[in-house]
């Protein structure tokens, strides 16, 4: 088997980023409705994210935003006329539909699908299942361009097998790689795959969550984990704890992260604790390190408040791992103290924190791991990806520009319905998709 790396794709920010509150579950999200947001600014923050990571000497790559607004979803929603008046009328007769069809939610690719690498699958190809985020609007609107843009850089279908989005009802639920970690303890290099659902749809008495939605079910983490093919005995699927949904866990990746023989989770991250970590050490072998929080070090609130479980894990070039993790969690004495407490142990598998800027996205709800997709490649399928994505400094200096010249400093929602925000938001996007090397992607284009 050819030694295999893993790369961090970031969705860049759009330049329609704003606050209207449309997450139900996500507590920041609904925290900061009608607050001001500054494109602009998060456009950078997450560049700057990805800088910190190539510096770190990983491979990064760049996924292009969706257009925004998007006039074909307001038009199959029944507005007429011209793109102007489209956008009038959405707002004066419903601008919840609006700011669904304007959201640049599409940034937090940890949802955009789940992938699984090579070395696991059935075909001895990547695997690609876009998610279908049927649970809000604005989110289940992603999934075909989320498509189009994996089909487009990772285009090789000797490499690459794209599956169409699971179907689109509250039975097959799906969100992507959020719900999904992929663990490696054992010297072949084969995966251990954790499957995480908030409930079991076709099983009404199930347990689920009280306050907010479940929104991934486990029928929707069966057929991802089948569609590529991955064999029963190293896949292991566990429900979320409900209370910790009601506490504010939309997916997964609020509350733990795992990467390579480490997994880091809050111990009330599943609803059968014991029995989830017994059949991960079983799969995935007794070199697999877990790193447990407990509510006393961490209440489930300052898990969610601070974003420490949606750090990203990152294993360096010289073996270390490393724990990028939001700048709010040193604003937390807790959370900090026991950030030192794990770099200072030196039996801890991390060795050390590196903080990130993300406060424009994560007031939406968005941590550093929401923003990546993980993608495990060889060497032969990292050639075959499309190298305009693919992160240098060159790249880095021309995004920058990009952002700067094209995105607004500041966008209230009633900026949504401006005309000249569409105008300027495809000017930029027609621009992207030319220096990423991409071809025409979105609807405007075709
Ligand atoms: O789906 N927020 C996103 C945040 C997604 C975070 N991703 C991961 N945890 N992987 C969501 O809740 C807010 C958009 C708004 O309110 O305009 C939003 O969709």
């Amino acid at each position: 088997m050819s030694a295999s790396l893993e790369a961090n794709f970031d969705g860049l920010v759009g330049p329609t980023h704003n606050y209207a509150g449309l997450a139900t579950g996500n507590v920041a999200s609904q925290t900061n409705r009608g607050a001001i947001a500054n494109p602009r600014d998060a456009a950078l923050e997450g560049l700057a994210k990805m800088a910190t990571l190539a510096d770190l000497g990983l491979m990064q790559g760049v996924l292009p935003p969706h257009e925004r607004p998007h006039l074909p979803s307001l038009r199959a929603l029944g507005f007429t006329g011209t793109d102007a008046r489209v956008l009038e009328r959405a707002a004066r007769q419903a601008p919840e539909l609006l700011a669904s069809c304007a959201s640049a939610s599409a940034m937090w690719v940890a949802n955009a699908a789940t992938v699984v690498p090579s070395a696991d699958s059935a075909d001895g190809r990547v695997h690609v299942v876009p998610a279908n985020l049927t649970h809000a609007l604005h989110r289940s609107i992603e999934a075909p361009t989320t498509g189009r843009i994996l089909r487009a850089v990772f285009a090789d279908p000797t490499h690459f097998a794209h599956h169409e989005p699971l179907p689109a009802t509250a039975t097959m639920g799906d969100e992507g790689a959020a719900n999904h970690t992929r663990l490696v303890a054992s010297s072949d290099g084969l995966g251990v795959h954790l499957f995480v659902y908030g409930r079991v749809a076709l099983d009404p008495g199930s347990a689920g969550p009280a306050r907010f939605p479940a929104r991934q079910t486990a029928e929707a983490s069966a057929a991802a984990a089948r569609l590529a093919g991955l064999p029963d005995d190293r896949i292991v699927f566990a429900q979320q704890n409900p209370e910790a949904i009601d506490a504010g866990v939309f997916h997964n990746d609020v509350i733990c992260v795992g990467g390579g023989d480490v997994l880091l989770v809050h111990e009330r991250a599943f609803l059968e604790r014991e029995g989830v970590l017994c059949a991960l050490r079983d799969r995935a072998g007794s070199a697999l390190k877990i790193v447990e929080v407990t509510e006393a070090e961490v209440p489930l609130s300052e898990a969610v408040g601070t974003y420490l479980f949606n750090s990203q894990l990152v294993r360096l070039p010289d073996g270390s791992l490393v724990l990028v993790c939001p700048v709010e969690c040193r604003e937390s004495p807790a959370v900090s103290a026991l950030l030192d407490e794990w770099v200072a142990d030196p039996a801890s598998p991390i060795g050390r924190v590196v903080v990130v800027d993300t406060r424009q996205s994560m007031r939406n709800g968005g941590g550093p791991a929401c923003l990546r997709l993980r993608v495990v490649l060889t060497h032969a399928e990292r050639a075959a990806v499309a190298p305009g994505t693919l992160l240098d400094d060159a790249l880095l200096s021309r995004l920058r520009g990009w952002v700067t010249r094209h995105y607004r400093d500041r966008i209230a929602l009633v900026d949504l319905a401006d005309p000249q925000l569409l105008v300027e938001s495809r000017t930029a996007l027609d621009e992207l998709t030319g220096m990423l090397g991409l071809g025409n992607l979105y609807d405007f284009q075709m």
